[in-house]
């Protein structure tokens, strides 16, 4: 996600870092690359103008020029404004209206609604513990409220039972009191793809605003049209009451001009991004962590963040008790494999990490891949359980038997045992509070030539 901007970003930071002092000449020409980054990366002149203009004068400060690593502090300057532009902070979403409480999803053709219905419903039920029904509100293309209905029927998640030919403001009206019949505290209305220029269909939505008077009303905004995105919020803005924007395909852009020009040129806030198709692959938006990774800074809240929503709190627990202990076993390490695979893989944990850049061409030409996590579960799991509480135990009629089972060669499972006795030194030290170490200088080098 945004890997070209901060990519650029990269490159004009890394120039500025290295110099022992800044004149005015230096500042103008990373002002420069800043603003050609920000251009590069589909951000509109206007934005990247106003960027620069609220930079220029802050860098330019005689404390900078003269401070002894003026280079951070530019990168801490950009970094503030950065924030700002995106919105400041994460704006929560309004539940604050009589239940069934409802919110409606509308957009051009084709930019998410649906599928984003259907990861804001699981969200919400999951994050707020809530009871949702899903509509669509889509007369007009065929068998899109079908699409709607499978979404719900896979992931459990209740929907209005479709009657075919009914007009959406009609079904606006028994959606309400089939919520209240079904208990249901959260009502998401899913509505037809269209354009601000197509007149009557933008009249439907004012229409079908004033009806169910939504306490959400979401742009969902394909992330890859870059500034488009914004103008299009502008303009929708012009009929609805937009209160949110939904920035999908996220997971795809390496521009990020839409995350970053949305709120100056709509001022309507981002409050979720789409990353991915599946359910899940719904993120909440906050401004500062973005530029964190924007910026190669790395966002190590959110990783954290991901990693403890995925562990069940037991295994949390029991790992957290081994680490205090200095116990850290194969079966605690395979927990982690298994973590790592369900955050996406390697890739997945590293595009959280700082320096991801660098760190992640690294990768590339290593060959590290999703294989090895999944030889080395194999490995472990064809251990014994004494063996994996206590590999000291392993000799080489046991690795031969391990190797067997798991379908590898004895130097696998030496690989193996090495990286574990790292990681759980490593894991020593984190225990006793080096985590701040590890997030400043990134994964050690031994524990990375170790992974190839
Ligand atoms: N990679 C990626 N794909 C997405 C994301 N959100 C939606 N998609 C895909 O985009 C396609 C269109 O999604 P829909 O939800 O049907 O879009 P829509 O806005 O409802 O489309 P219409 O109802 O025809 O206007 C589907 O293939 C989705 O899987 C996302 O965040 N990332
Ligand atoms: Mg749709």
């Amino acid at each position: 996600m945004f890997e070209n901007l901060a990519n650029k970003f990269e490159e004009v930071f890394s120039s500025l870092k290295k110099a022992p002092s800044l004149d005015e000449k230096q500042v103008d020409e990373g002002l420069r690359g800043i603003r050609q980054a920000l251009l590069e990366g589909d951000v509109s002149l206007d934005v990247a103008k106003q960027f620069i203009e609220n930079v220029k004068p802050k860098v330019l400060g005689q404390e900078i020029i003269r401070s002894t690593s003026p280079g951070q502090m530019v990168v801490k300057i950009v970094y503030d404004e950065l924030v700002k532009l995106l919105g400041e902070k994460n704006e929560d979403i309004n539940l604050n209206a009589v239940p069934p409480v409802p919110m409606m999803l509308v957009g051009l053709q084709g930019s998410g609604k649906t599928t984003t219905t259907a990861k804001l419903a699981k969200f919400l039920e999951k994050n707020k513990k809530k009871k949702i029904m899903m509509v669509s509100l889509d007369v007009y293309r065929p068998a899109a409220q079908e699409q709607l209905k499978s979404l719900g029927d896979q992931n459990n998640i209740l929907t209005l039972p479709i009657i075919e030919g009914q007009l959406p403001v009609d079904i606006c009206r028994r959606a309400i009191s089939a919520a209240n019949l079904n208990g249901a505290e959260i009502i998401l209305f899913d509505t037809a793809g269209r354009t601000q220029i197509d007149l009557q269909m933008m009249s439907e939505i004012k229409q079908i605003e004033n009806i169910i008077k939504p306490a959400e009303t979401f742009l969902v905004a394909d992330s890859l049209t870059g500034q488009v995105a914004a103008e299009v919020a502008k303009e929708f803005k012009n009929t609805v009451n937009l209160s949110g924007i939904i920035l999908t395909r996220a997971d795809g852009d390496a521009r990020g001009g839409a995350a970053v020009s949305m709120k100056y040129v709509s001022n309507v806030p981002i409050k979720f991004l789409g990353i991915g198709e599946k359910i899940d692959n719904l993120e909440v938006f906050h401004p500062d962590r973005i530029a964190n990774r924007i910026l190669g800074m790395g966002d190590i809240v959110s990783l954290v963040e991901k990693a403890s929503q995925d562990l069940s709190e037991e295994n949390l627990k029991k790992t957290e008790e081994n680490l205090k202990k200095g116990q850290f076993s194969l079966e605690d390490y395979l927990s982690q494999l298994r973590q790592m695979k369900k955050m996406g893989g390697i890739e997945g944990v590293m595009s959280f990490l700082p320096g991801v850049s660098k760190i992640k061409s690294q990768m590339e030409n290593s060959g590290i891949d999703e294989k090895i996590i999944t030889e080395n579960e194999a490995v472990i799991l064809s251990m014994t359980k004494k063996e994996r509480e206590n590999p000291k135990i392993i000799d080489g009629s046991r690795k031969k038997r391990i190797a067997n089972g798991s379908g590898t060669n004895i130097a696998t499972i030496n690989k193996l045992l090495k990286q574990f006795k790292m990681m759980s030194e490593m894991m020593k030290k984190m225990s006793k509070g080096n985590m701040k170490g590890m997030a400043d200088k990134g994964i050690p080098p031994e524990l990375f030539n170790q992974l190839k």
